[in-house]
C-alpha cells in the first residue's frame, strides 16, 4: 500500500461536526473497505497514472453566507452512528454530469457555476416565482439536520446537512388542490457537465416525489454541509435531501421545480425501471438485482450495519404509506 500524506489543507476547522477519532480511524477504512486494492487506492488518493488530482477544494464563502452558516441543529434528528468523516463524503460521491467513478465529482464538478443561480418554481401553484439563490437564502430561517443517507449501491454515510424543510419554500409559491406530484430538474450545461454529453440518457437528471412526501417535515432542501455552504460535488447551490429513500431520489443542482398532477418520468426511472423504482424508499425486503439491501457499509469506517425500514425514519414517514 502507498504511504498516505494527508495534506495540510485537507485538514478541518472547528466548526465542523465530524469526531477527531473518525480520522484517526481512517487507515482501518481503507484496509476494512472494498477499495483495498493498490489500484483503487492509488485512484483515490491521487497517485494512480490517469486519476484527477488530489483535490479537496476550499470552500469559498460569501459575505451573506458567512452571516448564515454554520446554523444551528435541530435535535428531532439523532443518529445511531458518528457522522461520516467530511473528506471521504466530499470525496465518494455520485454525480454522474460528472463522470461515473466517485472521485470524479470532487474534480469535475468545480468548472460549474454556481452564483448566481436562479430556482424557476411553477407548475400547477398560485404564484410561480423565479428565486435568486442568494435572495431565497436571506429569507429562510437554516437549520442543521444530521442524517443517514443510503444509496441503492448498498454503502452509506451520515451528514450533517444545512438547509429548510421543502415545504417552505412549496408554501411560498401556494401549490394548487390539483397538484400531485413534485418533479425536480438539474442544470442542463453538456459543455461544462460533460456526462450530459451522453445523448443516449435522459439528461437533465429529473427526480420526483408525490405532492404529500414533498410536504413531510422531513424532505429537505441543503445548501449547506459540514457547517458551511455546499460543496459543487454534494450539489451546490441547493440538493434535496430525503433521507428515507434511495441516494438516487436526492436530486442535485436543482434549477426548476415543477407542480403537476402526474407521475414525472425520472432519468433513473427511465432509464431502468427494474431497478429504480419511482418511490425508492428504503425496504431491506425489496431484493436489488445487483446490491445487497438488507445490510450497508459506512464509507469511512467500513462498519457494516443493518438496513433499515425507510432508513430508520418510519416514525415520520410511514403513515404517508398505509
Ligand atoms: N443531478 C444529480 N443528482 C444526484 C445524482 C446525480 O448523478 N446527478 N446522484 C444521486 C445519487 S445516486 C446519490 S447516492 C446521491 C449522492 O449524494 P452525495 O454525492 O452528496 O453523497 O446524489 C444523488 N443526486
Ligand atoms: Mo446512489
Amino acid at each position: 500500500m502507498p504511504h498516505i500524506h494527508i495534506k495540510k489543507e485537507w485538514e478541518i476547522s472547528d466548526n465542523l461536526a465530524t469526531p477527531e477519532s473518525t480520522y484517526l480511524r481512517r487507515r482501518e477504512f481503507l484496509k476494512g473497505t472494498a477499495l483495498t486494492t493498490a489500484a483503487t487506492v492509488g485512484v483515490l488518493y491521487g497517485c494512480g497514472p490517469s486519476s484527477p488530482p488530489n483535490v479537496f477544494p476550499e470552500v469559498k464563502w460569501n459575505a451573506l453566507e458567512k452571516s448564515i452558516y454554520p446554523a444551528k441543529r435541530n435535535p428531532m434528528y439523532e443518529l445511531d452512528r458518528p457522522i461520516t468523516a467530511e473528506k471521504i463524503a466530499a470525496t465518494y460521491n455520485n454525480f454522474y454530469e460528472f463522470g461515473s467513478g466517485k472521485i470524479d465529482p470532487v474534480h469535475y464538478a468545480q468548472k460549474l457555476n454556481t452564483r448566481p443561480w436562479a430556482i424557476q418554481v411553477g407548475g400547477l401553484v398560485n404564484k410561480p416565482t423565479t428565486f435568486d439563490m442568494d435572495d431565497l437564502l436571506k429569507t429562510m430561517s437554516l437549520e442543521e439536520r444530521v442524517l443517514r443517507l443510503r444509496c441503492v449501491e448498498a454503502w452509506a454515510m451520515a451528514v450533517p446537512w444545512i438547509g429548510f424543510p421543502f415545504s417552505e419554500l412549496l408554501k411560498k409559491v401556494e401549490p394548487k388542490a390539483e397538484a400531485t406530484y413534485v418533479r425536480l430538474e438539474t442544470f442542463y450545461q453538456p459543455f461544462t457537465a460533460q456526462g450530459q454529453l451522453a445523448f443516449w440518457e435522459p439528461w437533465p437528471y429529473v427526480e420526483g416525489l408525490t405532492i404529500k412526501e414533498a410536504m413531510n417535515e422531513l424532505a429537505f432542501l441543503a445548501t449547506g454541509i459540514y457547517g458551511h455552504p455546499l460543496p459543487k460535488q454534494h450539489g451546490a447551490p441547493i440538493r434535496l435531501v430525503v433521507p428515507w429513500k434511495y441516494g438516487f431520489k436526492s436530486i442535485k443542482s436543482i434549477v426548476k421545480i415543477e407542480l403537476v398532477n402526474y407521475r414525472p418520468a425520472t432519468f433513473w426511472n427511465t432509464l431502468q425501471g427494474l431497478e429504480y423504482d419511482f418511490t425508492a424508499n428504503v425496504d431491506p425486503r425489496i431484493p436489488h438485482p445487483r446490491w445487497p439491501q438488507t445490510r450497508e457499509k459506512m464509507i469511512d469506517t467500513g462498519d457494516i450495519r443493518p438496513t433499515l425500514p425507510y432508513n430508520g425514519y418510519g416514525e415520520f414517514v410511514a403513515k404517508m404509506y398505509t
